[in-house]
């Protein structure tokens, strides 16, 4: 019996790269509705995939091109992470991917700060892995195709193109908010997010300004493919101050990001469904 390879004992390092373009999409995907909204039953729900620990996968026939990491900012959502969860997993998974899902909770009830949290969870997922490349993903949008391929782009890409909730239309042609990727070389090449926008609004506008004035370009997959469908929540109070943030923030490119970024981590675990990440954004290390 010494020629008989099982899936598990196959070696990593022997499997062939992934294609390109994975087998088995068909341009849909069916919403997957939490039977009770507990992250209990939707890993009840996601128990016939096989998890690696901390929401890591990878695929089983072949070699993965890239790592990948989904940073996902939190706070009080529980009905949309769990349905996040229930859709991501399948789906990424189908498309052949190395992933790892990034819950990245804010911890103080100051006002939120979505672009900060974005930081962190890139600096703290490098600790961790080498990741080639991240999505910055909000957690009520759920993909609605399949060929939404969530690889490593060239230049960053937005993804979030055609909402439901704004009919399908980009509401604006700068718009890079919602669900965006970056490769890590260009993430730290525009110094991250901004970490002086708390509230609702401007840091993903201010972070259109940093690629740009990088030379860098949002490119975007095709409307018809790149459809997502909107959960519903409760809205933010919008912060008033986004627009004199936004206009000053070309002077504040280098100073303000990634190299000036203080937090306080509360917790970091490794749970079965994502990597859990608790911070403290008002108190500093
Ligand atoms: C829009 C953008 C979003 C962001 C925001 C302004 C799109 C499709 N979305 O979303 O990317 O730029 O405006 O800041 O362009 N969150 C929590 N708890 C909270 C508040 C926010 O978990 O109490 C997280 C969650 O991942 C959420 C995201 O932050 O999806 C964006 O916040 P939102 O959903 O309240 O804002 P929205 O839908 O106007
Ligand atoms: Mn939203």
């Amino acid at each position: 019996y010494n020629n008989i390879q099982t899936k598990e004992t196959k070696d990593k390092n022997l499997l062939t790269p992934c294609p390109q373009t994975p087998p088995a999409l068909n341009g849909t995907m069916r919403l997957l509705v939490p039977a009770q909204e507990t992250l209990e039953e939707v890993a009840q729900q996601l128990s016939w995939l096989r998890f690696l620990e901390g929401g890591h996968q990878t695929p089983l026939d072949c070699q993965a091109r890239y790592k990948i990491a989904i940073i996902v900012p939190y706070r009080n959502r529980l009905a949309n992470l769990c349905s996040f969860l229930l859709n991501m997993h399948p789906f990424l998974t189908k498309q052949q991917l190395d992933y790892t899902i990034f819950i990245i909770e804010q911890f103080d009830d100051g006002l939120f700060n979505r672009a900060m949290l974005m930081n962190v969870g890139f600096t703290e997922a490098l600790k961790l892995h080498d990741f080639d490349c991240f999505f910055f993903h909000d957690v009520d949008l759920i993909p609605e195709n399949d060929r939404n391929i969530y690889s490593c782009p060239d230049q960053p890409r937005h993804m979030s193109v055609a909402i439901d909730k704004f009919n399908y239309r980009l509401p604006y042609v700068d718009l890079f908010g919602g669900v965006i990727s970056m490769s890590r070389t260009h993430f730290q090449l525009v110094n991250g997010f901004s970490n002086m926008f708390w509230g609702w609004g401007g840091e993903d506008d201010d972070m259109a300004s940093r690629v740009k004035a990088h030379d860098l370009n949002i490119t975007r997959y095709h409307p018809d493919v790149a459809r997502y469908h909107m959960l519903t929540h409760a809205q933010q109070k919008a912060n008033p101050k986004r627009y004199e943030k936004l206009y000053s923030g070309r002077k504040r490119f280098k100073t303000d990001g990634l190299n000036n970024l203080e937090y306080r981590v509360k917790a970091l675990k490794q749970l079965p469904l994502f990597t859990y990440l608790l911070v403290d954004l008002t108190s500093r290390r």
